[in-house]
């Protein structure tokens, strides 16, 4: 018989982040003592790279990983330079603000949970 770990209340936070936003993510959760496994995916509309994080952790922890998600991976404006005129001599554009992050979470119930 297989000896399950703890697994009565516990969840499967899944979090797909943005690559750029997805090692300090990873960190700040570390840091927190969350275990945190990190997955190379890739959107099906965009077909570009992103990062699935999985977390497994106590139902009451979720409000602290959202947190987290929160803090380092949500959607924000963010001002670059622009640099569209570069080659045609100018260089004096404005810079463009531009729309970096954004995570998609799913809070799921973990039915059994075993380190064998
Ligand atoms: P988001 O909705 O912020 O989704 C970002 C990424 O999160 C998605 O990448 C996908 O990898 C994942 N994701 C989002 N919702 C999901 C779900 N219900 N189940 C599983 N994975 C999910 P992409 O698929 O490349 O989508 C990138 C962005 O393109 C989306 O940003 C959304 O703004 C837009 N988008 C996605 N599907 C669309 C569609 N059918 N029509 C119009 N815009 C779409």
């Amino acid at each position: 018989m297989k000896q399950e770990t703890e697994s009565v209340h516990m969840k499967l936070v899944v979090a797909i982040v943005s690559n750029d936003d997805s090692n300090t993510t990873a960190h700040a959760l570390t840091k927190k003592h969350f275990q945190v496994t990190k997955l190379a995916s890739t959107g099906g509309f965009l077909r570009a790279g992103n990062t699935t994080l999985l977390i497994g952790c106590k139902e009451a922890q979720v409000p602290q990983v959202l947190d987290i998600l929160q803090e380092y991976s949500s959607k924000r404006q963010e001002m670059m330079p622009n640099t569209a005129g570069y080659d045609m001599g100018t260089i004096a554009n404005a810079p463009i603000e531009i729309s970096v992050g954004g995570a998609t979470v799913f809070v799921l119930d973990v039915d059994q949970f075993y380190k064998l």
